[in-house]
């Protein structure tokens, strides 16, 4: 059984409540229940957490480890956070970064990421289906491991 860690950042707590049209109308705990539900249905175990902290984002990850596979959207953090980033590499997760928006097509900072050249893979713009993908993708790569 592997355990599977869902992570996401800043104001995404928001999630269905404000900014539909950038955002949707899908609830955090709506996305978090539906990964669970994958996840436990391939009988792994699956943890979730949300946080608008940076520190308490770092705190989670070496709380939860060892863990085998890692979805995060880390928002806001995604452009900013050298410590979240040595936070993933260091806990040796890994992970596919998922993005509710399609980051390429807004402001030119939202571009970069500190994440992805670490990452299996990436998701961007898919809306609230990215975490479904990304999930997917997790249970495949658990099943083949690597
Ligand atoms: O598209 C994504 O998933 C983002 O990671 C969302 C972040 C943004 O900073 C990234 O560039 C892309 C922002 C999360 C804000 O979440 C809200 C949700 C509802 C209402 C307002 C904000």
């Amino acid at each position: 059984m592997a355990k599977v860690l869902l992570l996401n950042g800043p104001n995404l707590n928001l999630l269905g409540e404000r900014q539909p049209s950038i955002y949707g109308t899908t609830t955090l705990k709506e996305i978090e229940d539906t990964v669970r539900a994958k996840v436990e249905q391939a009988g792994h175990t699956c943890v979730t957490f949300q946080s608008n902290s940076e520190g308490a984002l770092v705190d989670w990850l070496h709380h939860e480890r060892p863990a085998d596979f890692l979805i995060l959207n880390a928002a806001g953090f995604t452009h900013t956070s050298v410590a979240l980033r040595d936070a993933v590499s260091a806990i040796a997760v890994p992970f596919v970064e998922v993005h509710i928006s399609n980051i390429y097509k807004r402001e030119p900072f939202r571009a970069h990421s500190y994440f992805s050249d670490i990452a299996e893979g990436v998701m961007a713009g898919l809306g609230p289906r990215g975490y479904d993908f990304a999930a997917e993708f997790a249970l495949d790569f658990l099943k083949r491991g690597q």
